[in-house]
């Protein structure tokens, strides 16, 4: 804006000393040509003047007057107070501890069988961004909100509370699978547990968690739509028409995103222009909080904020949460595009699984309590692996059925 100012005033100086000039061009300075050169050079001067606060009132593209006019708008975006890491109890803790165990056990699993070639197709593990699930899934109520997200998705459901071993038989392409073995790693649903997928195509699933919301909202059943993605995702165009719809019916969606700093290959800082995620909805009057994906408390401190912000019908909310997958992007991923050094430091530093268990220890846990877990959670995993190993693959005239053909 000040730029703005300035040249306006520069440009209307320079028509002034270009009326000056045009009287001392001529061949003779008398009293008279001075005179009328400096009527000239006050009649162009006003004449500019004019001419710019005309201008200065008209619609103007420019982005000096955009920014100027934007900056003189009333301010819309209204914003939750700040979350506060969350005062868990001893109970809620373990609570938190044996699910993100839970997870880690499983996809440690998913990756084992994966290499025996039990799994195939793709499968995306969530090593190391177990925090952000648990903290905020631990706030919902199953069978009142729903949960969608993205193909990294096997710790989600097993939070929805959808067995393992029917999630693990589903990976290995078996009958028993939630899907009949027929959708593999990114296509599972279980719609009474209200998780809706599972979706391969990036960014998909925010315009679903859009309508999903729109759902909750239309049937008046009070529940609230967790809309995950990534970073990579955060950069796709139907992201921006869903933040625009959900702002405009005040739908109860929180989007959530899980900022592990990779798509794919690719980092934030190379592929995004505006790397603080948690400012994305602005434009659309979205208030976002960035949070640390790394400390399962801090995670569900911020549920509780943005469940009582959508749930009170103030409309969606953005959180970023910033994590890291300690794995590559997919099982066939050799990850060269950072260093060993970098995931050693992440595991070594700000591992969400040990981060809890050392507030464990100092909230006066035994140590075996935590080995039982461990040894619960083993046992659990490894039912899953023989159940879904047991389970026969699904009949070829399964071949036929769950298949859309024509209308619908
Ligand atoms: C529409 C679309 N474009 C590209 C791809 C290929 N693709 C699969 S995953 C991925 C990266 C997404 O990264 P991010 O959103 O950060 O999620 P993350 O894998 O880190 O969880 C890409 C580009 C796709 N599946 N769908
Ligand atoms: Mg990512």
């Amino acid at each position: 804006m000040f730029y703005g100012c300035r040249r306006r005033y520069w440009n209307r100086v320079n028509f002034a000393i270009g009326g000056v000039l045009h009287g001392l061009r001529k061949p003779r300075l008398d009293r008279v040509n001075f005179d009328a050169s400096i009527s000239l050079c006050v009649s162009l001067h006003r004449r500019a003047s004019r001419f710019y606060s005309a201008a200065s009132t008209l619609p103007v593209k420019g982005p000096f007057v955009a920014k100027a006019a934007v900056k003189a708008d009333k301010p819309t975006l209204t914003r939750p107070p700040e979350p506060k890491r969350y005062k868990a109890t001893p109970e809620e803790m373990l609570s938190f501890y044996r699910d993100m165990l839970l997870i880690r056990r499983f996809e440690e699993k998913a990756g084992q069988l994966y290499g025996l070639g039990l799994i195939g197709g793709f499968c995306h593990l969530y090593i190391g961004q177990e925090a952000v699930a648990v903290g905020l899934q631990s706030a919902l109520e199953i069978g009142r909100d729903s949960v969608i997200t993205g193909y990294r998705d096997h710790g989600h459901m097993l939070l929805c509370r959808i067995e393992p071993k029917v999630v693990m038989a589903e990976l290995t392409g078996r009958q028993a699978g939630i899907s009949k073995g027929k959708g593999g790693s990114m296509h599972m649903f279980d719609v009474a547990k209200g998780f809706y997928g599972g979706h391969g195509i990036v960014g998909a699933q925010v315009s679903l968690g859009a309508g999903l919301g729109f759902g909750h909202k239309y049937r008046g059943d009070g529940g609230v739509c967790l809309a995950y993605f990534g970073d990579g995702a955060a950069n796709q165009g139907q992201v921006y028409e869903a933040f625009n719809m959900a702002a405009l019916w005040d739908l109860p969606v929180v989007f959530v995103i899980e900022n592990n700093q990779y798509a794919m290959g690719t980092s934030v800082q190379r592929s995004s222009a505006e790397t603080h995620l948690f400012r994305r909805g602005e434009s659309f009057t979205i208030p976002g909080i960035q949070v640390d994906g790394m400390d399962v408390l801090a995670c569900r401190g911020a549920a509780e904020v943005a469940l009582e912000w959508t749930r009170s019908g103030k409309g969606p909310l953005i959180l970023e949460m910033k994590t890291y997958r300690y794995r590559g992007h997919s099982m066939s991923d050799p990850a060269k595009y950072r260093s060993r050094d970098e995931v050693q430091s992440m595991r070594d530093t700000r591992d969400p699984i040990e981060g809890l268990k050392k507030e464990l220890e100092a909230a006066g846990i035994d140590e075996a309590k935590l080995k039982d877990i461990d040894k619960e959670i083993r046992t659990i995993v490894a039912e899953a692996a023989d159940f879904a190993e047991q389970s026969p693959e699904p009949d070829l005239s399964e071949l036929h059925t769950d298949v859309l053909v024509g209308q619908y």
